[in-house]
């Protein structure tokens, strides 16, 4: 075996590795059976309890902004669609097959001379996003297209090159942070137009060359970031899958080192490297690298268990894919308002932020529809407040009308699912030293009836509190019910059990 992998070089060796690791992004965490020695793994604590983690994890409601180049297309050239010929939106460029245009690629590697975003406002984005509720937002300083939104002075693809001029970013992380949001750069590793990136790890002296080059853009210009914009809370990696990026582990390693030495309480994600046999998110021995796990994209966990009490984020689209401007929204599902809002609430009773996209057009306006849900969910996220920040997930028998978060001897159960008979059965295992004694609904104030019902299925674990709504109570969206949590009245009277 040993001469074998010698003739097969480096670069396969590696890839072999690569795919007998567990590449596990998500869902439930298998435990490696056996430990393996690991030089590149995790570099800072599991569950970091510093000011700057502790505020992550009551974000719970995010904005992500995609905005570069492709809101100028919009998925579309001269009235032809990209949809089936370009993944997404924001994956323009990559346009193939028999819709796509005529030199495609140099056209869109010359959109930069157009962008002039005159309708640009950061401060309008900041207000509007603080009107929904969000704490935190992500933006996109350079998506995989290698556009930097911000002057860098480590190539010539920037901001600056095009009619607009200004500092995107700076105009972004300034108006955010005077709003009181949090920000995080988004950065996307691989670029496709940039002739020193390579998709496969580098094998010949001349590759090597190249991707070193990369590598060392890549440093400075993230290194220039965290300079330029020192109010940024983290950095949101994207583009890290590539073997090449997979290689380069032990540059990733000293780079995080170098990025949280400048930048003390930095955030990052699980996104950004791998350990040495390839593991990416998680180590070989599955510990988490990086901060919290980046790898819920338009996902969620099935349930609590699978998280091993890690901290996470989970992205969303509106439409089904799509994270740039995309002109036409027909023929496909957007998600409602009371969509977003059970899956806001889905992740906060698992601990996790719910991060909601908007792409922008090349004018540099959120189209209506974002507008539209960005207000009332804001209204919703106002009145229900106390169920969505602070508050973290609740070890209670999962409810079928809907989600809890707890707080301090305090439960809210976000109601989406209304009984019919207007009784909301809180099942509370039998060994709980607290159970609900008041209830009042979060939205009006107003005290509703709680009542024990023991319901005596034998061999049953809980007991049962009922929560009484009034049939007068008409709401159009989901509800949040406040439960005090307390000492049992009384323990129950118990008839005596049947002999069998
Ligand atoms: O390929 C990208 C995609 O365009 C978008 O930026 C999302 C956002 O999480 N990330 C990618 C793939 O994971």
């Amino acid at each position: 075996m040993k001469g074998i992998t010698i003739r097969l070089g480096f670069g396969l060796l590696f890839a072999m590795l690569a795919v007998n690791s567990p590449a596990q992004w998500t869902g439930a965490k298998k435990k490696p059976q056996t430990l393996k020695d690991i030089k590149y793994g995790p570099i800072t604590p599991a569950h970091r309890t510093d000011a700057q983690m502790s505020a992550f994890r009551n974000y719970g409601l995010g904005q992500f902004i995609h905005w570069g180049l492709y809101a100028i297309p919009g998925n579309e050239w001269n009235g032809v669609s990209a949809r089936g010929g370009a993944a997404a939106s924001e994956w323009i460029r990559s346009w193939g097959g028999p819709t796509a245009p005529k030199d495609w690629k140099k056209t869109y590697d010359n959109l930069y001379r157009q962008f002039n975003p005159r309708q640009f406002d950061a401060v309008k984005w900041a207000q509007q996003a603080k009107a929904m509720g969000a704490r935190y937002m992500i933006f996109t300083t350079k998506h995989h297209d290698g556009f930097a939104l911000w002057p860098t002075r480590y190539s010539d693809y920037n901001i600056s090159k095009t009619p607009y001029k200004k500092d995107v970013v700076k105009q972004v992380v300034d108006a955010y942070t005077a709003a009181g949001i949090d920000v995080f750069l988004y950065f996307s590793v691989l670029e496709w137009n940039n002739p020193d990136y390579l998709s496969k790890a580098p094998q010949t002296p001349e590759e090597h060359k190249r991707f070193d080059r990369f590598l060392q853009y890549t440093r400075n210009q993230l290194l220039e970031l965290v300079t330029n914009y020192p109010q940024i809370k983290g950095l949101w990696f994207d583009g890290t899958w590539d073997a090449s990026w997979k290689s380069a582990y032990d540059f990733t390693y000293k780079l995080e080192k170098e990025l949280r030495e400048k930048h003390p309480g930095l955030i990052i994600g699980s996104r950004f490297r791998n350990d040495e046999f390839g593991a990416r998110h998680f180590d070989s021995n599955g510990r988490l690298l990086g901060d919290y796990e980046q790898g819920w994209e338009r996902k969620m966990p099935g349930s609590f268990d699978w998280l091993d009490g890690n901290d996470w984020d989970c992205v969303m689209t509106i439409p089904p894919n799509g994270w740039g401007y995309m002109k036409d929204w027909s023929g496909i599902y957007t998600k409602t308002t009371d969509d977003l809002l059970e899956m806001l609430m889905r992740c906060r009773s698992m601990n996790g932020n719910f991060v909601l996209n908007f792409g922008p057009d090349g004018n540099g306006n959120m189209r209506p529809e974002e507008d539209r849900i960005a207000s009332e969910m804001g209204e919703w996220v106002k009145q229900n407040a106390p169920a969505v920040y602070e508050s973290r997930h609740s070890d209670l028998p999962a409810s079928g009308y809907g989600y809890f978060t707890e707080k301090d001897s305090v439960l809210y159960l976000t109601v989406f699912n209304r009984p019919v008979n207007n009784i909301a059965r809180i099942a509370i295992p039998r060994s709980s030293k607290q159970v609900p004694v008041s209830a009042t609904l979060l939205q009006n104030g107003s005290g509703l009836e709680v009542k024990h019902a023991d319901i005596g299925l034998d061999l049953d674990k809980n007991t049962y509190y009922d929560i009484v709504l009034p049939a007068s109570f008409q709401t159009e969206r989901a509800f949040v019910i406040r439960i005090g949590l307390g000492a049992p009245a009384k323990k129950a009277d118990r008839l005596m059990d049947a002999k069998m």
